[in-house]
């Protein structure tokens, strides 16, 4: 059995030292400076053969003391190391961060996501006062390329009644180099996903077309996929939902659709379900997945699709109710989107930023990135 290990834990050790001379009691600030050095522990960065260490070379490191309100950068060498001089006495914040390419990543890393290591810790520089080495654990950050930045599911009521083929799934391109949009899928995962360890389950799944750069996203760019790109006010008679004819994509079911011929589709690749891509109104996830890299597909006895975490690209859960029992593991999204968000209310779930709004927000915790939006923003953010 394939052990893809997909949570890793990386820590860096950073030794600190600081050192504030005492061969020169002056008693002015500025005469302070700190050592560090950066180490990988994960298996990311290569062994030094020599040290036995892994030292990370080109890593930022950045001390800010908001007393002062000044920030020192600095960048370690071959050695992992870097060293800050004519500090001022402080309290200081030190964050250091260096990101890794995913294709740079050792084959034995079995993720599809550029890589951030980062920390942080706090330190007091006194003046004439010399420090022992500090020692400090770093976590890593995955981070998503394409995204999920919006779900609408929850359909729409008027005075026709209640309408739920309005929805839409929006991606966004939260990295910044042009992404591809060839061979993913868009899936709605199966309610036992949590049971399969290793493995998603999804349920419909819709693949994108091209064999590899025919379908662009440039940074910042965010790709609308209806159900059906039709103006549902005036096609459907739903007067309260939206219009979606100008969608850039639609899931078309090839098994009994409606087709614009003006929109591109997303086909169905799931056989055993002959369904358009329609999610639940109230709870449910939705994936997106690398299908570039799948070489078959894993049908279980009940029809439904099997795939290796290392191939979602984003995992997003929803649920109305907070009680309900979780359905994706947390190593896929650590929390629930919309909770409260009521059947045909018309309302969608985007990724907020916490500290400026912007789209693209991923933590793998949808109840943190997440907020419920009213009227649904398809292609733009809220
Ligand atoms: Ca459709
Ligand atoms: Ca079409
Ligand atoms: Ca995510
Ligand atoms: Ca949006």
């Amino acid at each position: 059995m394939k052990n893809f290990v997909l949570i890793f834990l990386f820590l860096i050790f950073i030794f600190g030292i600081l050192d504030c001379s005492l061969k020169k009691p002056t008693g002015f600030d500025g005469e302070c400076k700190i050592h560090i050095l950066v180490i990988d522990t994960t298996g990311t960065v290569p062994l030094d053969s020599i040290s036995g260490l892994a030292p990370v070379a080109n890593a930022k490191v950045q001390l800010y003391s908001q007393e002062y309100d000044i920030k020192y950068t600095s960048i370690t060498d071959d050695n992992g190391e870097t060293e800050i001089e004519n500090l001022l006495a402080s309290q200081y914040v030190i964050s250091v961060s260096k990101k890794i390419p995913a294709e740079l990543l050792p084959d034995s890393i079995h993720i599809n996501k550029d890589v951030l290591l980062t920390g942080t810790f706090e330190k007091t520089i006194y003046q004439n006062q010399v420090f022992d080495a500090d020692t400090v654990k770093l976590g890593k950050k995955l981070l998503s390329k394409i995204i999920i930045n919006e779900i609408y599911y929850c359909g729409s009521s008027s005075n026709n009644g209640t309408y739920q083929y309005d929805q839409f799934v929006e991606l966004y391109n939260a990295s910044d180099t042009v992404q591809y949009l060839d061979g993913l899928i868009i899936a709605r995962a199966s309610v036992y996903s949590n049971y399969i360890n290793q493995y998603a389950e999804a349920m419909y799944l819709y693949q994108f077309p091209g064999t590899g750069k025919d379908f662009p996203v440039v940074p910042g760019e965010h790709v609308v996929v209806a159900q059906d790109a039709i103006d549902h006010i005036t096609g459907a008679g739903a007067d309260s939902s939206l219009d979606l004819s100008y969608a850039h994509w639609e899931f078309y079911n090839q098994y009994g659709d409606i087709d614009n011929p003006h929109v591109p589709n997303l086909e169905n690749i799931n056989p055993n379900k002959q369904n358009d891509f329609l999610l639940h109104i109230k709870y449910g996830g939705v994936f997106l997945i690398n299908g570039k890299e799948v070489d078959q597909f894993n049908f279980t006895p009940s029809g439904y699709v099997l795939f290796s975490f290392k191939d979602v690209m984003d995992a997003v859960e929803y649920s109305r109710d907070p009680g309900n029992p979780k359905i994706f593991t947390g190593r896929l999204d650590a929390g629930i989107a919309g909770i409260g968000l009521q059947k045909y209310s018309g309302k969608s779930i985007e990724r907020k930023n916490p500290i400026d709004g912007a789209a693209g927000h991923d933590t793998d915790n949808s109840s943190l990135d997440f907020k419920i939006v009213h009227p649904p923003t398809p292609g733009y953010q809220h």
